[in-house]
């Protein structure tokens, strides 16, 4: 069990999934009608069926290819697809990240017909490349339409796409769904912010997509030069961030907050996302990607209870991947009730297997300081989790913003009831935490010896 202290065409050639973009009435951003209503709305008992069926093509590819997923998965038993079902997936092999670095560059690639590769440069500098066949790349598009047109993006919108474009998914995932909505994608990709800023105020879009930390400097831009944000709605993901941080999102953008959640090694953005019906949860795309919560045994742990996630590539054809440990840790649930939609929902990412902090045998994430910060209205957005490794170890938060004398006690208070562990709290004057041009936030430094990473420790 986790320890910690929170409380297109598919590939098995099923035509039976009908492309219909239900365009939503211009400037309605309600509950929105389902984008893949045959995908998203279908009863879960006839999704399951969907799902075994696209387990035992996906099953019968891995065995036909040969790779080191047919070697593990003859190792357990598994000979021929009709061997498998959704009742043993359990007792199926997994697939690490160490796996893909040991076969790096495409010793999983099984198909090809690549059309484009993707990555991540990953923990360490060590990339992670992802081979695409044209099928997989429509599979993208498809379930990228459907996370903005869930969160009210529609064939009238323009999408102000800052992700960054290139081998990173982000760019590119919006931009194949945007495009397969309808709608008019505008590809900003990430920095240049003053360009950003021109655009924004010139062809008033209303949808920003990009990382939630380009958000806020983006919105520190606009305010700084007088630019009224013209977004309803912004899809962001790619990094951890907290219902405390919609807030702050909310009031410098003036839009509604959605997270949305991927990983390249399954498709890229778009395996989960919020709509504006789930409930502060992530709808995720199941009928492509199965998802399953596990503890550190590898057992499955029951919904709500917080667990590493893994995912199964059901339709991809170019680099698919069987019961893929992710390394992020959320909760699981099912749809909401009486909802449209009837996939299963996650939580946002609570953290991540490896950069869960062990503090004097405290447990901590750092998405839990995170919340707790981002909760007092003294703090700004910016700041800087360090972790003091040099002899006693020992919590850093740096936070910005004007110290009434007051705010370092109260935060070290709060976190201390939240985390059960007292750390030091800095308040540093405006700009001393080091803003993202583009790309993830650093959330999160460690300090092993010498200089301190920010100015004011000691
Ligand atoms: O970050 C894909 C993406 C692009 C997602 C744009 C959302 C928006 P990678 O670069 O391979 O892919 O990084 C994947 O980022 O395993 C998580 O640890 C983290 N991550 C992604 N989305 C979220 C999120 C993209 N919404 C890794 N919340 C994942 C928290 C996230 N962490």
């Amino acid at each position: 069990m986790w320890q910690y202290r929170t409380t297109s065409a598919p590939a098995d050639g099923n035509r039976g999934y009908r492309w219909g973009v239900r365009a939503a009435r211009p400037g309605c951003m309600g509950v929105l009608g389902l984008v893949e209503p045959d995908a998203e709305g279908v009863r879960p008992s006839v999704r399951r069926g969907v799902q075994e069926r696209r387990l035992r093509g996906l099953v019968g590819r891995l065995l036909a290819a040969g790779g080191v997923q047919a070697g593990r998965l003859r190792g357990v038993g598994v000979g021929d697809a009709a061997d498998v079902s959704l009742d043993v997936l359990g007792r199926l092999p997994f697939v690490t990240k160490q796996d893909l670095w040991e076969n790096y560059p495409d010793g999983f690639q099984v198909d090809d017909r690549i059309v484009c590769i993707h990555g991540s440069s990953g923990t360490g500098g060590r990339p992670t490349l992802i081979s695409y066949t044209a099928h997989d790349v429509d599979v993208w598009a498809s379930v990228m339409a459907r996370a903005l047109g869930g969160a009210g993006a529609t064939s009238r919108s323009r999408i102000h796409n800052a992700y960054g474009y290139g081998l990173f998914t982000g760019g590119l995932g919006v931009h194949h769904g945007g495009m397969r909505l309808g709608a008019t994608v505008i590809p900003l990709s990430g920095g240049m912010t003053e360009r950003q800023v021109r655009l924004i105020a010139d062809l008033r879009p209303d949808v920003l997509c990009c990382t939630p930390s380009y958000a806020v400097h983006l919105g520190e831009a606009l305010r700084h030069n007088g630019v009224e944000p013209s977004f309803r709605v912004g899809v962001f993901g790619a990094e951890p961030w907290t219902d405390g941080m919609r807030e702050q999102l909310r009031s410098l953008l003036g839009l509604t907050a959605l997270d949305i959640y991927g990983l390249s090694e399954i498709i890229g953005p778009g395996v989960a996302c919020e709509s504006l019906d789930s409930q502060g949860m992530l709808n995720v795309a199941e009928d492509h990607f199965l998802v399953e919560a596990i503890d550190e045994q590898g057992n499955a742990v029951p919904d709500g209870t917080p667990g590493e996630l893994v995912f199964t590539t059901l339709t991809k054809t170019g680099m698919p991947l069987l019961r893929y440990r992710s390394g992020d840790v959320a909760t699981l649930a099912g749809p909401v009730e009486g909802s449209p939609r009837t996939l299963r929902r996650m939580s946002k990412v609570l953290g991540r297997r490896d950069d869960m902090l062990v503090v004097r045998g405290v447990n901590v994430f750092p998405t839990e300081i995170e919340s707790v910060v981002l909760a007092d209205p003294r703090v700004g957005p910016h700041y800087l989790i360090v972790e003091d490794r040099r002899a006693r170890p020992e919590l850093w938060v740096v936070v910005e913003g004007s110290s009434d004398g007051r705010l370092a006690d109260d935060l070290t208070g709060a976190l201390r009831e939240r985390l059960g562990l007292t750390c030091k709290v800095v308040v540093a004057p405006d700009g001393t935490v080091p803003r993202t041009e583009t790309g993830k936030a650093r959330r999160l430094a460690r300090w092993d010896e010498g200089q301190p990473p920010v100015a004011g420790l000691s």
